[in-house]
């Protein structure tokens, strides 16, 4: 408890000297107008539904007592992509030269506004197309001045997958039992597309998609509870 009260602490504090800071150059208005946007983390829909369900059969001896004791239970999960922002290239990023990187360009075109990268490279052909055209910025901005591109304007894929499990309980001695799990995540291999080049520090791979992400994988595991 007390670690996370220092914690909770620390971070007040350290916002209290942002914001301390932001008030000693007198540009705090304008700049929290330039940070306005939704947060990097901003889901507005998500959705995990969970169920377990035993198998209602029950035999004894033999073969058919295979058919008893079988648990499926399973996970459905949804999430929106998450928002995502341009960066400067030029100056390491500060091109507005007030000794604060990961500035944002002007937008020259407003069409590519609200993109969402959502088509996920298939082949490695398909990692060489621009879903986004460097030519819709532009990095020149005047001397701590502000791009005009609004923060986390783009979004990243959104990602459903379904988990499954199939769990056999086996009764041994004393209340004791085996269990024997086989666990499959992400049944139907759902991909969702990687993160795109989003600098214009690196024109080769920016606005490209060059990674996939959540493939299918299989456990199997065995416990002995007693
Ligand atoms: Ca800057």
């Amino acid at each position: 408890m007390s670690d996370s009260l220092l914690q909770v602490a620390d971070r007040v504090l350290y916002q209290l000297g942002t914001v301390k800071i932001l008030a000693e150059r007198g540009d705090n208005g304008p700049r929290k107008a330039d940070l306005y946007g939704p947060s990097r983390f901003d889901m507005r829909h998500v959705a995990s539904v969970n169920f377990s369900y035993e198998l209602p059969w029950r035999r004894q001896g033999g073969l058919r007592a295979l058919a008893s004791d079988w648990i499926v239970a399973g996970t459905f999960y949804y999430r929106d992509g998450v928002p995502v922002s341009v960066f400067c290239g030029e100056s390491a990023g500060d091109c507005n030269l007030d000794g604060v990187s990961q500035d944002r360009p002007h937008l020259l075109d407003p069409s590519v506004e609200g993109r969402r990268f959502t088509q996920k490279p298939r082949t490695p052909a398909d990692t060489q197309i621009v879903h986004l055209p460097p030519a819709a910025f532009d990095e020149r901005i005047e001397p701590g001045g502000r791009g005009s591109l609004g923060r986390n304007r783009f979004r990243l894929d959104d990602f459903a997958t379904l988990d499954l499990a199939v769990v056999r309980e086996i009764p041994t001695v004393a209340g004791q039992r085996a269990q024997l799990r086989l666990e499959v995540y992400n049944v139907f291999n759902n991909t969702f597309a990687g993160m795109p080049g989003l600098s214009l520090a690196d024109l080769s791979t920016f606005g490209r998609i060059t990674s996939v992400g959540g493939n299918r994988s299989i456990q199997v595991a065995a416990k002995y509870l007693w």
